[in-house]
């Protein structure tokens, strides 16, 4: 330990801390703009600029790290003008028109300027002005990054790609897609960068368009992590947050029906868990991986061609749910499934890819879910509707689509899908229920979301599982998988940290990550749960006995699953 001086206030601080972490312990509040917590602490900004005695130039507390007797001022009058300077500069290649920007309430640069008390910027302004290319999901914004290469650090050292650089030199050094077709689309670029450089392709104009056509039937799925955070954009208390409540929110925006996703989940694990035996009885080379993540799916697919069939031909609970409301539930309520228009509310960027996938076409109306909207967006439809959702009385899900176990709602954190997996496949091997807590020590430890691994004895058949998420961590078992140093028989992967409770179409909240709690909800809500097991679900088997039949039928295998090839 060292001792460090912030303002006058004497800390005991760790050896290898920086002049940042020191000025946290001593609470001393450094204003930071570039800077990332483990991943991106390099100085780019100049915005946490500080004094220490004895150096004569000013220095980034977030890269400086302390030395024993340092004397730290944070708040003279040359460090507030320097930083001032600094913003002032970065403003001026800012493309400023907040009003109009996807981040306006959410933005660091906004915040940081207000809170400066910066209200002009002398300097001439000039931005980079290459147009907006929103063909993708994921858009990027030329005229509104900063180069502060947060996306840069998150997608090399989180997720193990590169698809951003920077590109160019001196005054024209920028960043850029360098390597876009890697791109998996996770979105964890949009939720980390601080401005409204990166954001998901906006949907919610095509939504409104097919309510408030009286020809088309509109169906809304809500994903399992949805409701762990649909709340947080809107200032509504977490006690007001209910599922309930959530339903009623997303049903006065105009939906003809608003259903569950967390049903198909039940249904995906009915597919996937006989899948899991079937492979498993045919001796096959092991292991086999979820692959209801697209991110990880679109990874696996650029990194590692050689393990894609080892994925699971189960499609997504997402997917799952479009094919099943355009056949067995038009079937059920009598209508023309091309007038029906599935919208999923999800976590995720990567699910606005996955709707428009070759094969995503089980009912031949074009596609089964017709658009995907982000969290972001349904917080930005909820608003611009001017609702009270505080006031709104709570409301079910309607029936048959929003019924749901408790092995259905843990799909949205990290382990859920392979705990309810093995919660079903126990019962298929054992002919008998497990208790439904049995798989939980392959519950992630607060928000360790790395590789974890463990062998389960499935009624006197062993199973070596393994569950990774975050894709620096799906690379590296990837890795082991192919050099033969690892042997599982499945393995369940989701793409962003801690699954989509961490997505990259959740809400943005400046430098915290909530993956964690928002998993934790989940948890919650499937200990209260009265069906723990997906296998229980009534109208899971109302659907298997009047129109499936049975898991890996011919019609299962036609509606609900795909080779992922395209
Ligand atoms: Fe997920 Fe899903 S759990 S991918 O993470 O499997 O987005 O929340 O909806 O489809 O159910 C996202 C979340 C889903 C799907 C489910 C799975
Ligand atoms: Fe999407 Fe979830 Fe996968 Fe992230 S973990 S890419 S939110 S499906």
């Amino acid at each position: 330990k060292v001792c460090v001086t912030i303002d006058d206030i004497e800390v005991s601080v760790p050896r290898s801390a920086t002049v940042l972490e020191a000025a946290r312990i001593a609470g001393v509040d450094i204003p930071t703009l570039c800077y990332l917590e483990l991943y991106n602490e390099i100085g780019a900004c100049r915005i946490c600029l500080v004094e220490v005695e004895g150096i004569d130039h000013l220095v980034a507390a977030c890269n400086s790290p302390v030395f024993d007797g340092m004397k730290v001022r944070t708040d003279t009058q040359r460090v507030r003008s320097s930083r001032k300077m600094n913003l002032k500069l970065i403003l001026s290649r800012h493309d400023r028109r907040c009003p109009t920007c996807f981040r306006n309430g959410t933005c660091r640069l906004q915040e940081l300027a207000d809170t400066m008390g910066i209200h002009e910027v002398s300097f001439k302004t000039s931005f980079d002005e290459s147009p907006v290319d929103d063909r993708y999901p994921l858009v990027k914004e030329p005229a509104k990054c900063i180069s502060c290469l947060r996306c840069v650090s998150v997608c090399s050292k989180v997720q193990a790609l590169s698809v951003w650089g920077l590109v160019d030199s001196g005054s024209r050094s920028r960043v850029d897609a360098v390597a876009k077709d890697d791109c998996s689309y996770c979105g964890q670029c949009i939720t980390h960068c601080p401005v409204g450089a990166l954001h998901e392709r906006s949907d919610v104009s095509r939504v409104f368009d097919a309510i408030d056509d009286p020809e088309i039937t509109t169906i809304a799925q809500i994903a399992p992590s949805v409701r762990t955070s649909w709340h947080e954009g809107l200032g509504l208390a977490k006690d007001k947050a209910s599922v309930g409540r959530m339903v009623a929110a997303v049903k006065s925006l105009g939906f003809d029906y608003v259903f569950d996703t967390d049903f198909a989940a039940d249904v995906t694990i009915m597919e996937e868990g006989s899948e899991l035996l079937d492979r498993l009885g045919k001796g096959g080379d092991g292991p086999m991986f979820t692959s209801c993540c697209p991110g990880w799916v679109r990874f696996l697919k650029a990194r590692y061609p050689e393990l894609v069939s080892k994925l699971s031909t189960t499609k997504s609970p997402q997917q799952i749910f479009g094919a099943l409301a355009k056949t067995y539930y038009a079937k059920l309520l009598g209508v023309d499934p091309s007038r029906l228009f599935v919208v999923s509310y999800m976590p995720c960027v990567a699910k606005k890819a996955e709707c428009a996938y070759p094969g995503m076409d089980a009912a031949g109306t074009g596609f089964d879910v017709d658009a995907v909207l982000t969290v972001r967006e349904l917080t930005r439809q909820i608003k611009s509707r001017f609702l009270n959702v505080g006031l709104l009385e709570e409301r079910d899900f309607d029936a048959p689509l929003g019924i749901a176990s408790g092995a259905g709602h843990i799909f949205g954190v990290t382990g859920g899908v392979m705990e309810a997996a093995l919660r079903s496949a126990y019962y298929l091997v054992a002919g008998k229920n497990p208790q439904p807590d049995a798989f939980k020590e392959i519950r992630h430890e607060g928000a360790e979301f790395g590789w974890r691994e463990k062998t389960f004895d499935l009624a006197g058949r062993s199973l070596r599982i393994a569950i990774a998420s975050g894709l620096s961590n799906a690379d590296a078992l990837c890795a082991a998988i192919q050099r033969g140093d690892v042997h599982y028989d499945f393995v369940e992967v989701m793409a962003c940290p801690g699954g989509c409770a961490g997505g990259g179409g959740q809400p943005i909240h400046e430098g915290r990550e909530l993956a964690a709690e928002r998993g934790g909800v989940l948890r919650a809500i499937d200990a209260k749960s009265a069906i723990r097991f997906s296998h229980e679900n009534p109208a899971v088997q109302a659907c298997y006995e009047t129109f499936l039949e049975k898991p890996l039928s011919e019609l299962a295998e036609e509606l609900l699953h795909s080779d992922h090839v395209d």
